[in-house]
């Protein structure tokens, strides 16, 4: 595509954008976090005085999508338009300059307050056009937050080079594990029709400093490797460019045989590498900053290496080669898991880290969070801190595949920062995970939906991954605060509130599903709903029943010496403290330990009386959100109001029925009573046991709600809930 026809195009999306307004009055979620409405009071005179014209010394796309992104928003803001000059002439103007500073790196800002020209500017300076980019959403959001813009002495540097957005999108825009609508990407009117969308959704991701995209399922169909398709993605990564968004093509490992016509996909066949290397020349010949590809092998069902008998590093190495030339990076996934004997939880580490060294150096193993997947809590993976001589990065879901998908709030920060913080012990205590990563990417949770990720409260996932992988020094308090003052309200009797429900929803979620380190709960294969009792597939590490293994005497994975020794994969200090009963954390107890229900816990109560404790915090948290939410309705727009209202009545039927029915189970063989002034479960466990929900296309769950509860329960069960 030539560039003037896609300049076009740009700016008849940015055309339709100016537009939007009239749509997003409606505040229904659109516009996300870069809302721009007008500060209120005497406080936006201040920011006038502040924002009196704007100065961009830099040329080109991306200094181009960092002017129009500070005239909107601060027009916005302060509710008037800014003069754009081409040379700094008054007070409080605002400054835009590339200037050479040692340390800012290719992507970091500063934000200062200086005197140039004999007059008051705020200056915002980097090594390139990106980092004004940066820098200019940064500014914004500080006057979003209601920041002060005097004194200002800001300098950022991205703490990870590379924070991507896994897109689990197929080509029929079915989005696996999504709940947000279709996929975003309109593959059949692409490259000749470009969605305004598109370029709001690099702005989104750009504001937070999301720096790659992988457009397409880790369960790569092989067509994306097409000439046919990669014009289509040509198209997506020039909207992407001027933003500073890489785009990267999930492979699937057999393409060389399915696309390529060749008989075998094996890595060490020299016709396989040719071929590789071949594909890679013709892609960067349509996109030049093609970032590379993202491999999901010998999992699940993808072929991979193992095929041929050869090492993860032996299939990512092929793929390398062939993007070094052009820079491209390969992140291979760790992800890898059979119906082996063996603990899935140790899988991956017996896989990866016998290879610590053998992968290329723009290889990048990529690693979910914990040993097994994406649950409401797990410890953290042992490959981090573990693979010196590797670069590693960090795999999160944003998506809510096993958090309930788009009922009420949870609030993933606390979950990553949990992972970021944990204390590896590698090579020595003191070196948490965040330290020992190349990359972070999230599972994208958005979607064709008008509010992009199905629920408002989701979108302060997407929002969180981005400022983490920005910097995971940030606090999830910080990062929700932004978030609900930017996207929701910024009155002090809104915010605090608000924060405080997100902050303690994480908490809330494992408590009435998971609680005290149980796991992999689920009901089959959507992941929605409970289902302890399971134990029905072939694949015995996809079973609830392989999880929790539960019996009349107790409950918990025994991952100590005397069970599967999984603890053994962690560095000894961190071993130590999991693999005993008198260190290990609560919340990691029955991920590490089998014990009898009537185990005295720290607490001098027993296991039996623990868990059932848990489960009635998480509903009560829940059940308290909801009462709060009715308090905020003076705060918060209508339309937002009534459908967080509704996420959370879902919310709340969600957990009782986690709740009710684990407990039920539970009981049916602990026999044990409840301890007083626990409730009985509102129905009986076979009520419980037949409610199930059918998968259906693109895996997108049924919402939950009395109707559906009660349709689904095959008994026709009294429908009180
Ligand atoms: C699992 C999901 C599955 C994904 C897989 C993965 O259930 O849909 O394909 O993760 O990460 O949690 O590859």
């Amino acid at each position: 595509m030539s560039d003037s026809i896609s300049k076009v195009r740009i700016a008849a999306a940015a055309l339709l954008l100016s537009v939007a307004p009239v749509a997003a009055r409606a505040e229904d979620g659109y516009r996300l976090w870069l809302r721009y409405d007008p500060v209120e009071g005497a406080m936006r005179q201040r920011y006038v005085a502040h924002a009196t014209e704007l100065v961009v010394h830099a040329n080109g796309p991306i200094a181009d999508a960092a002017r129009s992104e500070l005239a909107r928003g601060l027009s916005g803001l302060l509710a008037s338009r800014i003069p754009i000059s081409p040379n700094v002439d008054r007070d409080g103007a605002i400054l835009l300059e590339r200037a050479p500073a040692p340390g800012l790196g290719p992507e970091g800002f500063i934000i200062r307050s200086v005197r140039t020209n004999s007059h008051d500017v705020t200056l915002v300076s980097a090594n390139s056009d990106l980092g004004l980019l940066y820098g200019a959403f940064a500014l914004l959001r500080r006057i979003q937050t209601r920041h002060r813009l005097d004194h200002l002495d800001v300098r950022e540097v991205p703490a990870l080079q590379l924070r991507m957005l896994d897109h689990w999108d197929n080509l029929d825009r079915t989005v696996e594990r999504g709940y947000a609508g279709t996929s975003l990407w309109e593959w059949s009117s692409l490259p000749g029709r470009i969605d305004p969308r598109y370029v709001d959704y690099a702005r989104a991701d750009a504001s937070i400093g999301i720096n790659g995209v992988v457009l397409n399922n880790v369960a790569g169909d092989p067509k994306i490797l097409t000439a046919e398709y990669l014009k289509k993605v040509a198209a997506l990564a020039e909207v992407f460019r001027p933003y500073g968004i890489r785009v990267y093509l999930s492979v699937r490992f057999s393409s060389p045989i399915e696309v390529g016509g060749l008989k075998t996909a094996d890595p060490l066949d020299a016709a396989v590498r040719t071929w590789w290397r071949v594909k890679a020349d013709e892609i960067y010949r349509l996109i030049p900053d093609f970032g590379g590809f993202l491999v999901k092998a010998n999992s699940e069902g993808e072929p991979g290496p193992w095929d041929y008998h050869r090492t993860q590093a032996d299939g990512a190495n092929v793929m390398a080669d062939a993007l070094r030339p052009h820079h491209g990076t390969v992140f291979w996934r760790a992800f890898v898991y059979s119906n082996a004997k063996e603990d899935r939880a140790k899988q991956a580490y017996d896989e990866f880290r016998p290879l610590d060294g053998k992968f290329a150096s723009n290889v990048i193993v990529q690693v979910k969070n914990g040993p097994i997947d994406f649950q409401p809590r797990e410890p953290f993976s042992p490959l981090f801190g573990q693979m010196p001589r590797t670069k590693v990065g960090l795999e999160v879901q944003l998506t809510r595949e096993y958090l309930g998908g788009t009922d009420g709030i949870v609030f993933l920060a606390p979950m990553w920062a949990e992972v970021l913080n944990a204390d590896t012990c590698s090579p020595r205590c003191g070196t948490p995970v965040a330290s020992t990563i190349r990359s972070m990417a999230g599972v994208a949770n958005v979607g064709s939906d008008r509010d992009w990720t199905g629920s408002n409260f989701n979108q302060a996932n997407w929002y969180a991954f981005g400022r983490l992988a920005w910097d995971p020094s940030l606090t999830p308090r910080q990062i929700a605060e932004e978030w609900t003052r930017m996207t929701l309200s910024d009155d002090p009797r809104a915010v605090k509130p608000i924060v405080a429900m997100m902050l303690g929803s994480r908490e809330a979620v494992v408590d009435y599903m998971t609680p005290l380190g149980l796991a992999h709960q689920f009901q089959n294969d959507h992941h929605y709903g409970p289902a302890p009792w399971s134990c029905s597939f072939a694949q015995a590490n996809w079973n609830p029943c392989y999880y929790n293994k539960v019996d009349s005497g107790g409950i918990g994975f025994d991952r100590t010496k005397t069970g599967s020794d999984a603890v053994d994969q962690y560095a000894p200090p961190v071993a130590r403290e999991f693999g005993s009963l008198s260190s290990v954390p609560d919340q990691y107890l029955l991920w590490f330990q089998h014990v009898p229900w009537t185990y005295k816990m720290r607490s001098d109560r027993t296991l039996w009386e623990s868990l059932i404790g848990q489960y009635d915090r998480g509903v009560g948290e829940v059940e308290a959100n909801r009462r709060e939410w009715q308090t905020l309705r003076p705060f918060i727009d209508a339309r937002r109001f009534v459908q967080v209202a509704s996420d959370l009545d879902r919310q709340v039927l969600e957990a009782r029925w986690w709740r009710d029915a684990s407990i039920a189970y539970w009981q049916s063989l602990s026999k044990l009573p409840l301890p007083p002034g626990h409730g009985a479960p509102a129905h009986p466990l076979t009520w419980y046991r037949s409610i199930h929900f059918d998968l259906v296309p693109g895996f997108k769950i049924p919402r939950v709600n009395p109707q559906t509860l009660c349709v689904a329960g095959r008994e026709k069960p009294n429908c009180a809930v």
